[in-house]
């Protein structure tokens, strides 16, 4: 199971300085324009605390954190769906994702101008959402030429499913996204299979200069309240101080450089952290001498499902999951405690796997 996030916005915004600090690839960042001409893939590691905490009662060999993988998209413009800029081949890629990061230049540096002139996040998230509406309406009206002829040949689902997708045209053309467009539970089997863009889950990170990396600005106001009515999250990261953070490899160092600018940890790690559960994700461990492993499922998993990440094998032939609750584990210290205290649970196929559980798969193949 592979989940991806994809990080869109305008161009020279800081979406590759981004991807750059969360991701195990590297890519070019420039002053220029467009410079990005393709969507770069890589993988990110999910920053998890417990894994070091469990090192602490089980020590190991290796800790092995949880994974998402993360697109950098060549930034959009205006007329992108007209093929301004890179042009709308990297619509395709957004399509592709489970999720988004929209990047927002939420910083003044007058020796990067901005393609429109100046800085202005809530214009830029304008310009992008109305360039992903528009590809929407798209999608939108060929699904209604196809219920059409479905009515003609006497398909008695095909007329509602025509009102449903005018309801939602409409909303699109009104320059709205379609995830705030309220759609009965019922009818949302007309639009499944449309993989709209601007249905897609998403958080907005505002990338601020050095001095508001905790506090904000006045441009990450003018955005909080742009998206006030919408029920998403806002970060605020500051990127070329993470760029800076993620090239030093001394931990001491970073430590330092990280206090100094007032925070606890780098802003990247909590984005990586919001955008895992932003796909629904959740993680469970294995915990032994050789690795400590933190493995990714999306929540309401069963037992043999989560089972059947690690390997297909252990999906196959289930028997039963032992679980031991994270808290549990950390508190009493070690799993003969556990038991001896009535809390290591033997769970059966059914069993939906909760965040932190600490399984041992039972199977036979
Ligand atoms: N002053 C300042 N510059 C930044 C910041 N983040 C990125 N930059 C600079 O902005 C320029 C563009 O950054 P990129 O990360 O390449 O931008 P991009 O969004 O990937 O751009 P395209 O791929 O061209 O769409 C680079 O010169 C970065 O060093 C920031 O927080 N502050
Ligand atoms: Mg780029």
């Amino acid at each position: 199971m592979s989940l991806q996030c994809g990080i869109i916005g305008i161009t020279n915004v800081g979406k590759s300085t981004l991807f750059n600090c969360m991701s195990n690839t590297k890519v070019e960042t420039t002053n220029f324009a467009f410079s990005s001409s393709k969507s770069n893939m890589g993988i990110i590691n999910v920053p998890d605390n417990r894994l070091n905490e469990l090192d602490k009662i089980q020590p190991t060999e290796k800790l092995i954190p949880a994974t998402v993988e993360i697109v950098d998209i060549p930034g959009l413009t205006k007329g992108a769906n007209q093929g301004e800029g890179v042009g709308n081949k990297f619509l395709g890629d957004i399509r592709n994702t489970d999720a988004l990061i929209h990047i927002l230049r939420c910083f003044d540096d007058e020796n990067l101008p901005h393609v429109d002139g100046s800085v202005d996040p809530v214009r830029d998230i304008e310009t992008i959402d109305f360039e992903l509406q528009v590809k929407d309406v798209e999608s939108v009206e060929k699904k209604i030429q196809r219920y059409k002829k479905l009515e003609k040949i006497g398909d008695k689902d095909a007329k509602h499913g025509i009102e449903v997708l005018n309801g939602l045209k409409e909303h699109l053309e009104g320059m709205q996204n379609a995830r705030s467009c309220e759609v009965s539970d019922g009818d949302k089997k007309h639009l499944d299979d449309l993989f709209l863009l601007t249905a897609k889950p998403i958080i907005y990170v505002c990338n601020v200069d050095d001095a508001s990396a905790t506090t904000g600005n006045a441009y990450v106001e003018k955005v909080k309240e742009a998206l006030k009515d919408q029920n998403t999250e806002v970060l605020i990261i500051a990127g070329k101080l993470e760029a800076e953070i993620s090239d030093l490899e001394d931990l001491e160092d970073r430590k330092e450089f990280l206090s100094d600018a007032g925070l606890d940890e780098p802003g990247v790690n909590k984005l990586i952290r919001s955008a895992y559960s932003l796909l629904n994700l959740m993680s469970f461990f294995t915990v032994g001498p050789k690795e400590i492993r933190a493995w990714t499922i999306k929540k309401g998993m069963t037992a043999p499902q989560a089972a059947g990440v690690i390997h297909s094998d252990l999906e196959r032939g289930f028997i039963r999951a032992e679980v031991m609750k994270y808290d549990d584990y950390i508190t009493i210290g070690s799993e003969v405690k556990v038991k001896e205290a009535g809390k290591f649970h033997v769970e059966g196929k059914n069993y939906i796997v909760d965040d932190g559980d600490i399984l041992n798969i039972r199977f036979n193949v």
